[in-house]
């Protein structure tokens, strides 16, 4: 069993309803989802002009490979509808991997630790929630984030942990 940490988005439709559906989903699909961070709404990063993101993290228990978390994190986005079209545009689900017990992964489509998370206030921000020293890409540790890079603007918590 290995504890993973995923990040949830969405910024189209009922966003919390759809955060609230992706927890559901992973669950029955053999994951045991253990504990949510709060809700936030944040501004978008990136990509086109779009609607503001509600994201969350949440902790779940893996029985598999990091690759089959990563399988049923893309199976609960096609269930619900959504279509990788533009890379950086809206969605009405996103669940992305973020770190796999203490692995480091390198493989084509598999990257663990996120790389891009240590960057992302809407990531750092819920996880900090869960635990005060996350797996972080490269040699980082929360102590060593510089806030130019994250900023911590834009973050507003927005609703009651998921679970
Ligand atoms: O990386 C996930 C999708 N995404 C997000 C997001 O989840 N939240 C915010 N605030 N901005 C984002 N830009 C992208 S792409």
């Amino acid at each position: 069993m290995t504890r993973a940490y995923l990040g949830l988005g969405s910024n189209l439709g009922e966003r919390l309803e759809n955060l609230r559906r992706a927890v559901a989903l992973l669950d029955e699909g053999g994951l045991s989802v253990l504990r949510s961070s709060r809700v936030y709404e944040t501004d978008p990063v990136g990509g086109p002009a779009q609607p503001d993101y509600l994201n969350a993290v949440i902790e779940v228990e893996a029985s598999g490979s990091a690759r089959d978390l990563l399988e049923a994190c893309l199976r609960v986005e096609r269930e619900m509808g959504r279509e990788r079209t533009e890379r950086w545009g809206p969605r009405v689900i996103d669940v992305d991997v973020l770190t796999f017990g203490e692995e480091r992964i390198d493989e084509p489509g598999l990257e663990v630790p996120h790389p891009r998370m240590h960057e992302r206030a809407f990531v750092i921000v819920p996880l900090l929630e869960l635990e005060a020293d996350p797996s972080l890409p490269g040699d980082r540790t929360v102590t060593t984030l510089r806030l130019g890079v994250l900023s911590l603007g834009g973050v507003r918590p927005f609703a009651p942990p998921l679970c």
